[in-house]
């Protein structure tokens, strides 16, 4: 049964995990609705003592409503995602506090004074820290989501239970991997990009790679990845950072968060011009791309820590592999170069199905001149393809900057 403004206080008002935390009389409580993402309800309940989100599936896709049915089990899925990702990187995500399976609701930390990341980018507000604290998130979860940390049987435990997650993955299938390259049904784009997107479409050396990199997403199981990485999903304040909302957890390629995330800050750069005056234009884009290079550094630091201190898994066991010639070291560089590649690619696909596909993000959706958006739009397109077709040629993080910049001048 669908939670309201109304009905909340009546059915959860009894639940010990909502009324520690709130405080006070129910009847005195306030509840407000503020879910704006695609899929979900998601409710702020305020008391004398606290406050606590309250987040229920929909057995539909609220963006499109109810001609497209989606199973209430995901909010299942996030919740075991959460209870991973807490102990992969503690203090990463939000505390459960409840968890209901039958109405597909989980109560959990209210964050405040935090707000949702993509809305600091177009306000031009800075994040101290953003970029490490998502570079070790993505670096943790992946590194320790994998039989490179994780006793075998446990990590093919994990694998079965979320390969039981069918439809949401299916949305990342469609929506990311398929839709953007054909006219599908529910795509749209902005008005004066058809040349670029009759361009894109019929590139058949990108097309070619966008299938391989179809192919990595669905057969890699080899972490347990967020799925869902943008800028939507991770709330600030100016000095701290919580990821949120993983209810696209799949096991996938280690590179597949990293990718997300990394374009969706090149989406806040290459729409910048539409959101800053010249005078700070310019700082602001170079400090989105610093916020580039702290995560990837970060996230290969943080990963070959990890390489030392917690290989315990069956992956690349030292005890079999102790030579001289640091066949290990050479594994672990081969490793994260791939995980790079892979990134690489996710990240131009991503940058190409917010333009083109269903669901597209405020970043360029907030500029209501077309005519300024369109060629905005057109710049990270064409990025996207680039890393497409060349992220094997991509040498590192600085280099990826580098090519922003071309694209931005473009
Ligand atoms: C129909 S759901 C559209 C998008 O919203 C989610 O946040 C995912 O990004 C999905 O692709
Ligand atoms: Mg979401």
């Amino acid at each position: 049964e669908a939670l309201t403004v109304e009905n909340l206080i009546p059915r959860l008002g009894q639940v010990s995990a909502v009324t520690d935390r709130v405080g006070g009389d129910p009847a005195g409580w306030s509840v407000t609705e503020v879910g704006d993402g695609n899929l979900n309800l998601v409710f702020i309940v305020t008391g004398p003592d606290g406050a606590v989100i309250v987040k229920q599936a929909l057995p539909y896709v609220r963006l499109v409503g109810d001609s497209w049915p989606l199973p209430l089990y995901r909010a299942f899925y996030e919740f075991h995602a959460l209870t991973r990702q807490a102990t992969r990187d503690p203090g990463s995500v939000p505390e459960i506090y409840h968890f209901d399976e039958v109405q597909a609701l989980i109560v959990m930390e209210y964050l405040s004074p935090h707000v949702i990341l993509r809305t600091k980018l177009i306000a031009g507000e800075q994040v101290a820290g953003l970029g490490q604290r998502l570079g070790e998130f993505c670096a943790r979860t992946a590194f320790r989501g994998s039989e490179l940390c994780m006793k075998s049987a446990e990590k093919k435990a994990d694998l079965a239970l979320f390969s039981g997650s069918v439809e949401i993955p299916a949305i990342t299938e469609a929506l990311i991997f398929r839709d953007p390259y054909f006219a599908a049904e529910m795509n749209h784009h902005t008005k004066g990009l058809d040349p670029v997107v009759a361009h894109l479409r019929s590139d058949v050396a990108m097309k070619e790679q966008v299938q391989h990199l179809f192919r990595t997403f669905s057969a890699k199981a080899e972490t347990m990845c967020h799925g869902d990485l943008h800028s939507g999903s991770a709330m600030c304040t100016d000095t701290q950072t919580r990821v949120i909302d993983p209810e696209f957890v799949f096991y996938g390629p280690m590179g597949f968060d990293l990718g997300m995330l990394v374009a969706n800050y090149l989406m806040a750069y290459f729409s910048q011009p539409a959101h800053r005056s010249a005078d700070s234009l310019n700082a602001y884009q170079e400090w989105i791309l610093q916020v580039i290079i702290e995560t990837v550094d970060t996230f290969m630091a943080e990963f070959k820590a990890l390489w030392a201190a917690e290989r315990t898994g069956m992956l690349y066991d030292r005890s079999q592999f102790e030579d001289q010639g640091h066949s290990s070291d050479n594994a672990r560089d081969a490793l994260l170069d791939e995980i790079w590649s892979d990134a690489l690619g996710f990240c131009g696909i991503e940058m190409h199905r917010r333009i083109l596909s269903l669901a597209h993000n405020a970043d360029f959706e907030a500029i209501d001149d077309v005519a300024i958006r369109a060629p905005l739009e057109a710049r990270n397109l064409m990025m996207g393809r680039d890393l497409i077709l060349r992220r094997d040629m991509v040498a590192d993080v600085r280099r990826l900057s580098d090519i922003a910049r071309q694209f931005n001048g473009e």
